[in-house]
């Protein structure tokens, strides 16, 4: 394992990740752990120059493209390559699997989001060279990529040359997405490539130009133009440098795109492009809205451990990477913006596990990722269509807001039968409908966002209650739900699963009393969304099938069945594979279909139920089914372990609850070189804040009210962290001894702590001793 996390000191502590050793055969890790982005695109970390393992991805969100068939499902696609550049020293080409890497280090810095390798090389015919290469992806100008690359010979004169450019072969493993556009140089420096989706039909346009200085004096090498096939680079020869001195090498390209708000043209683009400047100022104006736009908005503090405060800023760096906020026609892919994994669509690990960070911490964005599925309801609508339901089934994975769903139908080989094996979740996994509505209450008690519910907000929660009062079963004198995939995977078509059941009930309970209440206090808004989404016909329905739903109640032992069939299922030692370091490693020895019929569980399910609605089970319930469900999980999707840390903190076992917390931060900073390789973890990342905010700070919202109730682990010395509750921003600061809370806003604000009632004056500071 070659990642370190304790190079940072100083100003630098808990900042720096740092790869020490160059392990071609684990690329990937790296390419998605310290990729880089900025929300409109995300840049996997792969080198300048080129290695047989690498997955070179720029994928710029929202830009969705269908390639043909009926086996391809709507995907991101790898956008032109801007980060190449080929050197050759010496006549011996640059790369690290040849000649000898006498001093090597890969860093990303968290804070700032700059990338750089600084490198010792002796090259094949045995002259030594250092290598200094930076970059970054702008978070100030998000369409630009800006790359530094400074060379110094060391053992004696350099003759160089440099090949660099952008390339358009790119594929989606194999997918070409893209149709061939112009190509041109501009003014003898900038590169254009032109490409345009095959069946979106979206324009993009990419830019590259070079600067070079000796020993910081600017000059022009001479140069050539190449051009191919969906590529246009520049063959550079800088000439001699001498022994010593240093040659820097500054490409700044960028990418536009007609899915821009303001895209106008090519020529609008390229004067944008144009007017950039060099990496030095680019880098300046980069950091300075990393400091602003994230430090200072989410500074939080973790003492007492170096390695959790460097991970809760790893999550945040990510956090922020991903999320488009520019764009409420986009949503949050479930591996970022750092590759090809789930082909860049949205699943309920946005409203979920990420969600609750904007929420919490930066209501604009959550809004905005809301309005998203607002404005996906066409698409929802079409689902419920498609399976003859009504109201608004939203999809598994969604990508284009018309879309409705993209999951894609076949996934895996099956162990036994060697064919590939279906994916039922864009079928039967229907409790993202309710998850959707869940996240929008949750915002709507965060912020008292009216005007967000009047535009958005109470017609999701009438279309999914509309949804779920047509998939209602009668049977007898009751209503349930067969059929279905919970959030547990490795069961598939059962019918009652605890988690879909009631969450649909809350749904259910939801609409009715926000209907109520609309009737109330504004007739003119209901009346509009009673014609649209036939309001009086299905309040009804609401209020006879809500009464009548079917929720598994805790049994003789407190323990809530997962679905109806789950706990009379056979019990196998799961062992072997909880200690296995590859996930899913039950599936080199049983198929899904043996695997159903076990009491296995893939991931949180129960347990996720009982943190949502947490204040419907009693902490026996709690603790009784902890005890039956986790051993059977294993933990093998990303999303388990912050809901089960989360958990053990509400259950009063801190060692747990940390124990949990470790394994979660290390989903994808653990020593694991494989985990990573198709992006990394968006809900994970979203659980490892909630993990710290809501478990070890114990910050909830239960019917409205604002609690909290921190449990730091007792490694930590002190905890701090800001939230925002109606509008004020709050500023909580937890140790082992006291809690001090400070209201920065000009209103009271009132919060049960700790089990007490109490009112945190405007502009004032709150503490328990
Ligand atoms: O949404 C998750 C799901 O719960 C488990 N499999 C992976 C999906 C995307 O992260």
């Amino acid at each position: 394992m070659s990642l370190k996390y304790d190079k940072g000191t100083e100003k630098s502590k808990n900042w720096l990740i740092t790869e020490t050793q160059f392990q071609p055969e684990a690329l990937g890790k790296v390419e998605a752990v310290f990729s880089l982005g900025n929300g409109y695109m995300g840049l996997r970390s792969t080198t300048e120059e080129r290695y047989a393992n690498e997955a070179r991805g720029n994928f710029v969100a929202g830009t969705f493209n269908k390639f043909l068939g009926d086996k391809e499902v709507t995907e991101l696609p790898n956008a032109a390559d801007m980060t190449e550049m080929i050197f050759t020293l010496n006549g011996d080409t640059f790369q690290l699997t040849d000649g000898d890497i006498l001093d090597f280090d890969r860093t990303l810095n968290l804070k700032d989001a700059e990338l750089s390798r600084h490198i010792h090389w002796r090259s094949p015919s045995g002259s030594e060279y250092k290598l200094i290469f930076t970059r970054f992806v702008s978070l100030d100008n998000k369409h630009i990529i800006a790359q530094k690359v400074a060379i110094t010979p060391l053992s004696s004169d350099l003759t160089l040359t440099l090949r660099s450019g952008i390339n358009g072969q790119m594929t989606n493993t194999g997918t070409q997405h893209f149709k061939e556009g112009v190509l041109r140089l501009y003014d003898q420096k900038i590169m254009k490539l032109e490409a345009h989706t095959t069946e979106s039909n979206i324009d993009f346009v990419h830019f590259s130009q070079h600067a070079f200085k000796k020993e910081n004096i600017n000059f022009t090498p001479k140069n050539t133009i190449f051009m191919d096939r969906r590529k246009i680079f520049t063959a550079f020869e800088p000439g001699i440098i001498k022994k010593n001195e240093t040659v820097t090498i500054e490409k700044v390209s960028g990418v536009y795109t007609s899915r821009d708000k303001d895209w106008i043209d090519v020529d609008t683009a390229l004067a944008n492009f144009t007017s950039t400047s060099d990496y030095d100022t680019l880098f300046q104006a980069h950091r300075n809205a990393w400091e602003s736009q994230v430090w200072e908005q989410y500074p939080i503090q973790i003492e007492g451990v170096d390695f959790d405060q460097l991970a809760i800023r790893f999550a945040i760096y990510h956090l922020t990477g991903m999320t488009p906020v520019h764009d409420n026609r986009m949503n949050i892919s479930a591996k970022g913006l750092s590759g090809e994994g789930y082909k860049g669509h949205a699943f309920w690990d946005t409203e979920i596990f990420v969600l609750p960070f904007f929420t919490t911490s930066n209501p604009k964005i959550a809004r905005q990722l809301l309005e998203y599925r607002s404005l996906s309801i066409p698409g929802a609508v079409r689902k419920a269509i498609d399976n003859n339901y009504e109201g608004a089934m939203f999809p598994w994975e969604s990508a284009w807001l018309e879309d409705g769903e993209v999951t894609p139908v076949w996934g895996a080989a099956d162990i036994i039968t060697g064919e590939p094996t279906k994916i039922w979740s864009g079928f039967i996994e229907q409790h993202i409908t309710a998850d959707i509505a869940f996240a929008v209450w949750q915002y709507y008690q965060f912020t008292g966002d009216q005007d967000f519910m009047e535009k958005h907000g109470y017609e999701l929660l009438f279309a999914t209650a509309v949804f779920w009062q047509s998939r209602l079963e009668e049977k007898g004198n009751r209503y349930e739900i067969t059929g279905v995939v919970g959030p547990d995977e490795y069961k598939e078509h059962v019918d009652n699963n605890a988690f879909t059941n009631y969450m649909a009930h809350w749904n259910l309970e939801k609409a009715i009393h926000y209907h109520d209440l609309l009737q109330e206090k504004n007739p003119e808004l209901l009346a509009s969304l009673s014609a649209k989404w036939d309001l009086p016909n299905n309040y009804q329905k609401w209020q006879e099938k809500a009464a009548k739903l079917y929720l598994p109640q805790p049994n003789t032992e407190l323990v809530i069945p997962q679905d109806d069939t789950y706990l009379s299922k056979k019990i196998i030692d799961l062992a072997p594979y909880k200690e296995a370091s590859q996930v899913g490693a039950l599936f080199l020895d049983y198929n899904l279909d043996q695997v159903n019929d076990m009491q296995i569980t893939k991931q949180a399910d129960v347990m996720i139920l009982l943190y949502l609605l947490e204040n419907e089970f009693s902490p026996e319930v709690k603790q009784a089914n902890w005890d039956y469900y986790e051993p059977k999980t294993l933990h093998d999707s990303s999303l388990s372990r912050a809901t089960h840390s989360i958990l053990a903190s509400d259950l009063g076992d801190k060692d747990l609850a940390y124990s949990m917390f470790e394994k979660a931060s290390r989903i994808d900073l653990g020593p694991n070189m494989k985990s990573s390789d198709a992006g990394i973890h968006a809900a994970s990342i979203g659980g490892i804040w909630q993990v710290v905010v809501n478990g070890f700070g114990g910050v909830r919202m239960l019917d409205g009210k604002l609690y909290l109730h921190p449990h730091l682990p007792e490694k930590w010395t002190a905890l701090q962290f800001p939230i925002y509750w109606k509008g004020s921003r709050l500023e909580i600061k937890v140790t082992q001894e006291s809690t001090t809370i400070t209201n920065t806003s000009d209103n009271a604000v009132a919060l049960a702590l700790n089990g007490t009632e109490i009112s945190i004056l405007a502009n004032t500071t709150f503490t328990t001793n």
